[in-house]
């Protein structure tokens, strides 16, 4: 299976980590997003959208960091992606809300604090930040309860949800995430910083 990724990209980082997770051997292709490679004529058919991750498995073409996720934990038994109808559908609730609410709520922040400096864009704007912030907190409450009771996010074992919303707190301290009422949040961050999977796609500065 050949993986097109961006390693800086949280997107990426979901999926190529689960795949270390399951140590699925994965042909890895660079897709420079900073010289727009996404945008080639070539990986525009691999991917309409223009956007990392994809993958291709012989014929099969699939883009979307959440299907392929799922598409690598179809490969290997495992307990990332249980056969349990409610185990798998609590899942596919965090990895849904992950896309909707959490990482929309985080990546404002991220810009703005992150990768405006990296990218030499300017000062963060301090009106965005404001409103991201608030955004940030309504969600990060109902994450920190839930995980006041929980270990992980589903079934109290480490599944595809943990990957999934772990990777919009790629950034969380460089770009200043507020955090600090949160100690749930930060415990279970931590679990997953052990991870060996983890650790392999923290993005390099
Ligand atoms: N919903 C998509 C989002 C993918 C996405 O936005 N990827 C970003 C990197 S994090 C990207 O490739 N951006 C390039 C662009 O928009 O030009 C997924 O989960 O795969």
């Amino acid at each position: 299976m050949k993986l097109y990724y961006f390693p800086p990209s949280p997107n990426t980082r979901k999926a190529h980590a689960v795949a270390i997770h399951l140590e699925l051997p994965l042909e890895l292709h660079l897709v420079n997003l900073q010289q727009g490679e996404q945008r080639s004529p070539e990986f525009l058919a691999l991917n309409p959208t223009g956007r990392t991750p994809a993958l291709q498995d012989g014929d099969f073409a699939l883009w979307e960091s959440t299907a392929i996720m799922q598409y690598f934990a179809s490969q290997v038994p495992n307990s990332l992606w249980s056969e349990d109808a409610k185990i798998r559908a609590d899942i596919v609730r965090w990895q849904s809300w992950e896309l909707a609410h959490w990482t929309p709520a985080c990546q404002p922040l991220q810009y703005e604090n992150f990768v405006k400096q990296v990218l030499q864009l300017g000062d963060p704007d301090l009106a965005v930040v404001h409103q991201a912030v608030e955004r940030f907190h309504k969600e990060a409450i109902a994450l920190d309860n839930h995980l006041a009771e929980h270990k992980f996010l589903v079934n109290d074992t480490l599944t595809l949800a943990d990957f999934s919303v772990a990777s919009a707190l790629t950034y969380a301290v460089p770009a200043h995430f507020p955090l600090d009422h949160y100690p749930h949040i930060r415990a279970w961050y931590g679990r997953m910083e052990q991870l060996p999977a983890w650790q392999k796609t923290t993005p390099q500065g």
